[in-house]
Parts: structure tokens; sequence; C-alpha cells
């Protein structure tokens, strides 16, 4: 039996539980709360030394990395896959899984720990308590150090982000005009679009949708067809989105408009914009 040891809200949980629901497999749900810090204590750090969801467990063996997780599922179950037939845009999609690690995967933090409820949790901890669980992150003490714990990220931290979620909306467009859609593989949905889905899900919840709207229609088309299917209604049971989680401070889509404006003012036509 698989069991997944996640978080309601985690974006790499969330991949994860939708190549799950894609595949029909059945799974045990070992949910663990962040604010509780499960993700710290001994027992998890065996299973999963790098301190973080999603981890799977097959077969009493974890696996960890999402990205890896994903691979994983697609080699060991095969009567539904997930992977372009053709080398060449199997390939590419490969590309893109690493590009989605490396670029926006980290840069949807910066917004979600500023707009996602997440500072309220920090400003209620004290000084110490706050250092103390930052020692205990195995990979993630800079990143924890990179923000005021009570005002959290500064404009050029937070415009920095955005300018790489643009640079994914951008990849993203010339995916799908590259290779036809309606998927960014094509004809077939893959583990690109499942690997990107929850980070561009998550912008939108944030209310930070204006980075597409105008100027990428594709990527409200494409979101709006993958969060009807089948798998991703399931896989985002209530409490998934930060919404639902913080429904006083997350408002949905749209309603960070006045921070994507004011991104584009500042960037738009500007040479320094690395977007
Ligand atoms: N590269 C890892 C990233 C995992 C990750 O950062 N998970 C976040 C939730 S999306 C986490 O566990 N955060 C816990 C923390 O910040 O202490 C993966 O893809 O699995």
């Amino acid at each position: 039996m698989l069991a997944l040891y996640h978080f309601a809200q985690s974006t790499c949980s969330i991949k994860v539980r939708l190549l799950l629901a894609e595949k029909n497999l059945a799974w045990q749900d070992n949910m663990l709360i962040s604010s509780e810090h499960h993700h710290l204590s001994d027992w998890y750090l065996k299973l999963n030394p790098n301190g973080v969801v999603p981890t799977l467990v097959d077969e009493n063996l974890p696996i960890f990395e999402s990205t890896a997780i994903l691979e994983y599922l697609e080699d060991k179950y095969t009567q539904t896959s997930f992977r372009p037939v053709d080398h060449y845009v199997r390939g590419q999609m490969r590309a893109f899984l690493v590009f989605v690690d490396v670029w926006p995967t980290p840069a949807v933090r910066t917004p979600s720990f500023q707009f996602g409820g997440l500072l309220e949790k920090f400003i209620a901890m004290s000084d110490k308590k706050f250092l103390s669980l930052i020692k205990k992150r195995p990979l993630k003490t800079e990143f924890y150090l990179s923000f005021d714990k009570n005002t959290g990220f500064t404009t050029e931290q937070i415009f920095n982000s955005f300018t790489v979620i643009l640079r994914t909306i951008k990849r993203m467009d010339a995916m799908l005009t590259k290779f036809g859609g309606p998927w960014l593989m094509g004809q077939e949905y893959t583990l690109a679009d499942i690997a990107v889905l929850p980070l561009i899900d998550r912008m939108q919840d944030l209310g930070l949708d204006g980075l597409w709207e105008e100027p990428y229609p594709s990527i409200s088309k494409w979101l709006y067809k993958a969060q009807r299917r089948p798998a991703t209604l399931k896989s985002y049971f209530q409490g998934s989105r930060l919404s639902e989680q913080f429904p006083k401070i997350v408002k949905g889509p749209g309603s960070l408009s006045e921070w994507t404006n004011k991104y584009f003012q500042v960037y738009r036509g500007n040479p320094q914009s690395r977007s």
C-alpha cells in the first residue's frame, strides 16, 4: 500500500496527489500539520532527511523530492502513462520538470509566505522559537533567514519572485504554441502540466493572476481546463487552498491586483527587467 506524508496546502504535496489521482492509485493518508512542525520531528527526519513534505512510502521504502516521486510512480505503476511517447517530447518535458524545480517552485514561496497567511503564524511566535525552528531545518535555513519574521519580504524580493513567475508563464505559453495544446506537451496531459499546476493555482488563489490574465490568456485557458479535471477536483480537497485556510487574508482571484499592476508599472519597458 502506498502512503503519503503531506500537508493539505503544500504545492509539492498537491503535485504528487494529482498524479496519484490521475493514476487512480489508492494511498494511505498521513497528513502532517505544518504549523505543528511534524515535519521537523526526529521520526519524520528519518523518513525524509530534508525535513520537507511530501514523502511517499512504498513497500516500506521512503521516496522524496516531488519530481522524483512523479517519475517513480510513472516507472512502477504503468497502467496509465503521463509521459509523452515521443523521445524528443519526453526530453522536453523533463527539461520543463527541472525548470519548475529550479525557478517557480522556490519563487512561489515568496508570495505564499507574504500574502498567504503564514506570516501571521510567525508574528505570533517568539524570536527565540522562530530561530530554534530555523536551525532544525536541514535545507531551508537560508530561506527562513531571508525575510523578516514580522514584516516578511521587501518589495524588491516580491517583485523578483514575480519576474520568475512571469518567466514561467512565458515558457508555458511558448510550449502551448510549439506543441499545439491544449496541454503543455500537446494533446496529452503529462507530468509537465501536473508539476506546474499547483504553482499557478497558488498564484491565482493568492490573487496574483494579474501576472498573466491579460498578457497571456493561453495560461488562463490552460488553468481553467486543468482545474476541472476529475483528478484535480479530488486532489484539492477542502483546505488545500490558502483561501480556505485563511479566508480573512487570502481573497482569491484578482484580489492582489494592486501588486501586479504596480509590478507592471515599474517593470514594463524597463531594460533592467529580467523576465
Ligand atoms: N524540492 C522539494 C521541496 C519540498 C518543499 O519545500 N516542501 C515544503 C512544502 S511545499 C515544505 O515541506 N516546507 C516545510 C518548511 O518550510 O519547513 C520537493 O519538490 O519535494
